[in-house]
């Protein structure tokens, strides 16, 4: 016979488990991988004339301090991101030693902000508390690697 739930340790950590088991965010694919780079027309040719994958579009985002640069790569595409500023998030990673792979972005089915809720209810530290215009036009927001496997980890929406 079931006799409800008693307040305590055990029980706590039990509808804990259950809700952190609780996932309604839909990812549909990788939206593209950001890459580091300290000058796009330097890395471009290895991209191009090496792997043999074109840029489509060059775009600057002015609020992240960055130009971007996009290639497709079957249907995930890459997104190489060069500074524009030295106080850019960009330039402070490079000027910390690190190159390459920057973040991963996912693209979500039903919605950054409800994704966001979801991650904010499961203890996860937000980059972004509602979402913003990336480049593409695309609605975006960032979770901080801290708390996603030291991952930047970026939702995204058409
Ligand atoms: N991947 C993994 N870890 C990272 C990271 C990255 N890309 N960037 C920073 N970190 C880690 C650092 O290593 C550091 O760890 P430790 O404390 O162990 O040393 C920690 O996060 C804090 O980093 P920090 O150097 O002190 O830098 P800040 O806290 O000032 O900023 C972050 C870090 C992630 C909050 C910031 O870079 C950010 O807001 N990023 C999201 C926006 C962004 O990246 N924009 C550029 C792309 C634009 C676009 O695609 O449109």
């Amino acid at each position: 016979m079931f006799s409800g739930f008693r307040v305590g340790a055990r029980n706590d950590s039990y509808l804990c488990s259950i809700i952190l088991k609780y996932n309604n965010m839909k990812i549909s694919r990788i939206e593209h991988l950001g890459i580091a780079v300290q000058s796009i027309e330097e890395a471009l040719p290895y991209f191009e004339n090496v792997l043999g994958l074109k840029c489509y579009a060059v775009e600057e985002v002015a609020d992240q301090k960055v130009k971007t640069a996009f290639l497709k790569c079957g249907e995930v595409k890459l997104e190489l991101l060069e500074p524009t500023s030295p106080d850019s998030t960009i330039q402070k990673w490079l000027d910390k030693g690190n190159h390459g792979v920057h973040h991963v972005a996912f693209c979500i089915e039903d919605g950054v902000a409800e994704a966001l809720a979801e991650c904010e209810g499961k203890g996860l530290r937000l980059i972004d508390k509602a979402p913003r215009k990336g480049a593409e036009n695309l609605n975006i927001a960032f979770l901080h690697p801290k708390s996603t496997c030291g991952i930047l980890t970026e939702l995204c929406e058409q």
